[in-house]
């Protein structure tokens, strides 16, 4: 199966509004590249003007976050229908930073997956391990863990929609990248997983970016694996190097 490359942009707590138009407004004819999904997953107060901007690009402008409740007194969050209302397609769900500094779980990572599924948005949904994890052995156990949990109760068909960002948390804005090996080993083990929890069909359709550092100079190598689908690209998304690595196949 021929999965179309993702290739997202993570601008984290990054640009403020009219920073993120001029951003994308230098960045748009950069991401040309019809091979290749290109999502910008910008700040939620930024996220209608990056719209504005990319509009008549390839550019799919996505939320880097939301809430599981419909509405209500919920202060300071966003409702899945508020991004549906502007056309936000994509959400990150889960990162390791909101899992870190904002206390995310498992269970409400899998909240917002089947929340968003059912705004008919795509969660890029993530999932890594620690450096301690890693050396542990244990990393493809707690992944799988994360993994599982993120998916209860989201269908086949569902799933067949859904990404999976694998970012190790040691490679995440440390410089150091997983090299293309590991980071195969690990996307390789989530589509086993997914065939375990689903079937094959589902597994080959799903697709895993890795994420994690990635930049100009490593991303045609990462994405030459067979099981690595895109990146999800935090750092190097800011700045006009994303141009390079969306056109990696160029
Ligand atoms: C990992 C990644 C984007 P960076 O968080 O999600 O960030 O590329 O800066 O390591």
């Amino acid at each position: 199966m021929m999965r179309k490359k993702i290739i997202a942009g993570n601008w984290k707590m990054n640009k403020t509004p009219s920073e993120a138009v001029a951003l994308i407004n230098e960045l748009k004819p950069l991401v040309a590249n019809e091979d290749v999904d290109v999502v910008f997953c910008v700040p939620a107060i930024s996220i209608v003007p990056a719209m504005e901007a990319a509009k008549g690009s390839n550019i799919n402008i996505g939320a880097e976050n939301m809430y599981f409740e419909e509405s209500g007194a919920y202060t300071g969050e966003i409702a899945p229908n508020m991004l549906t209302d502007v056309g936000v397609k994509y959400v990150i769900i889960g990162h390791s930073e909101r899992r870190e500094y904002f206390a995310e779980t498992d269970a409400t990572v899998n909240k917002k997956v089947l929340k968003a599924f059912e705004h008919g948005i795509t969660p890029i949904i993530c999932c890594g391990e620690t450096l301690e994890q890693r050396e542990q052995g244990v990393a493809v156990d707690f992944i799988r863990q994360q993994i599982k949990i993120a998916f209860l109760n989201v269908t086949a068909d569902q799933a067949k929609e859904a990404v999976i960002a694998y970012e190790p948390i040691w490679a995440i804005g440390t410089g150091k990248t997983a090299t293309s090996d590991q980071a195969e080993e690990i996307c390789a083990a989530i589509r086993e997983c997914i065939a375990e929890v689903y079937d094959d069909a589902t597994a080959a359709a799903i697709r895993i970016q890795y994420g994690g550092s990635m930049n100009a100079g490593n991303a045609a190598e990462l994405l030459a694996k067979p099981d690595i689908d895109g990146g999800l690209v935090g750092g190097a998304s800011l700045k006009a190097e994303f141009g390079k690595i969306v056109n990696y196949n160029k």
